[in-house]
């Protein structure tokens, strides 16, 4: 059972703070969803990906926003589609989505895939092989209905959307996974302390605003500086381990950015809220390595080699495990960052960190399931 401060602070949030307009759609496509894949037998996970915002006017034209551009999040839904997952990618919208991503927020347009032969347009030789890969995983991917996008953009509509699909998710126990990968801020200006219109900065203009809410303002003007006064977002992964979604298996990810805070700040996560696992990343590497932190395997390093170094790695897929020899003999630290002697690698990785991360997480799920059905027949 949840805590009663945890369950008074989530009963006040959502009470003050209102639900998305979208909301009663998302959740009606989310619940067909989820009862069409409970019945064909898939496994299913919810995905969340992309910053969330933290709107400072309810007329919304400044806000802060964490950071995320969606990736770790539509590899992640693309790799546990093709191991049989069915998936609900909830993102930040605009963000990256799965398939898509291959050809969009690019430095090159789509455009510059296409050629123009005999008058038709194309797609140029070069990319042939590329995109046909893709378009195949896709095209499979809408034929099975195994992909349902949903979109927020604020801290809040996340959290209404997240705690929604969540108890629509109850029902499939221990099969249902969440992965959150979406980069979810820890402070918010609630309904009751924002200004309907524009926060002005002219001194000749202050004051404008005065009288729209009934408390004082979080974000404000005074002088020529302006103020933000933030208030803590409730820890809504105690409410979803404990109350929203209390058999699932909950995958959460912990950002950093100094190495020497990662695994104790993914280990204190853990302890925290006793969910199944923690993945630790660091800004500047997580593409090439992810630290998971469970009960299940303890402390536990993923890594893929960095382009450079593909050479040396000839036949190595990838590297799992803090004790694997390879790593060892690569040079590569086994237990701790590659960041913490300040190396960050450069350009992109020879292969995605999601497809090791995603069959690792299967194994785990799989375990997991198996130890409720043995409780549950025991
Ligand atoms: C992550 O750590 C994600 O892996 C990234 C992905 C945001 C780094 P990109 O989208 O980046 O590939 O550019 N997400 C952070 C999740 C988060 O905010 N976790 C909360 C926390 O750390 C708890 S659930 O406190």
């Amino acid at each position: 059972m949840a805590d009663s401060s945890a369950q008074e602070a989530e009963s006040h949030y959502f009470t003050h703070e209102p639900a998305p307009k979208d909301l009663k759609a998302n959740t009606t496509l989310a619940r067909e969803f989820i009862a069409r894949h409970a019945a064909g037998g898939r496994r299913v996970v919810l995905v969340t990906s992309g910053g969330t915002t933290v709107p400072l006017e309810t007329q919304t034209v400044r806000y802060i926003d964490n950071f995320s551009a969606g990736t770790r999040g539509a590899t992640s839904a693309e790799n546990f589609l093709a191991n049989g997952y069915a998936v609900m990618f909830l993102h930040r919208q605009f963000s990256l989505l799965p398939y898509s991503r291959h050809y969009s927020h690019n430095t090159r347009s789509f455009l510059d895939f296409m050629e123009e032969r005999d008058g038709q347009v194309v797609v140029g030789a070069q990319h042939q092989d590329e995109m046909r890969g893709v378009l195949r995983q896709y095209a499979a991917v809408k034929r099975e209905n195994t992909l349902l996008i949903l979109s927020y953009v604020t801290i809040t509509e996340y959290l209404w959307n997240l705690r929604e699909v969540a108890k629509l998710m109850r029902p499939l126990g221990p099969t249902a996974m969440f992965y959150l990968a979406a980069a979810v801020s820890d402070f918010f200006v609630p309904q009751d302390r924002m200004v309907e219109h524009k926060i002005q900065s002219n001194e000749e203009f202050l004051g404008a605003e005065a009288g729209a809410t009934t408390k004082p303002p979080a974000a404000r003007t005074e002088g020529k500086s302006l103020i933000i006064d933030l208030e803590p977002v409730p820890k809504f992964l105690k409410q979803l381990v404990d109350g929203w979604a209390p058999e699932a298996m909950i995958v959460s990810f912990k950002l950093e950015t100094d190495p020497a805070l990662l695994v104790k700040k993914a280990q204190y996560s853990l302890n925290k809220y006793a969910h199944h696992l923690v993945i630790g990343n660091l800004l500047t590497t997580r593409k090439w390595e992810v630290v998971f932190v469970s009960e299940m395997d303890g402390e536990k390093w993923i890594r893929v080699p960095p382009n450079r170094r593909t050479k040396s790695f000839s036949g190595v897929q990838s590297l799992v495990g803090a004790a694997d020899p390879l790593a060892k003999q690569d040079g590569f630290k086994v237990d701790e960052s590659m960041a913490a002697d300040g190396t960050v690698p450069q350009g992109e990785p020879a292969q995605e960190i999601e497809s090791v991360i995603i069959p690792e997480i299967e194994k785990m799920h799989t375990k997991l399931i198996d130890r409720a059905l043995t409780r549950g027949g025991a």
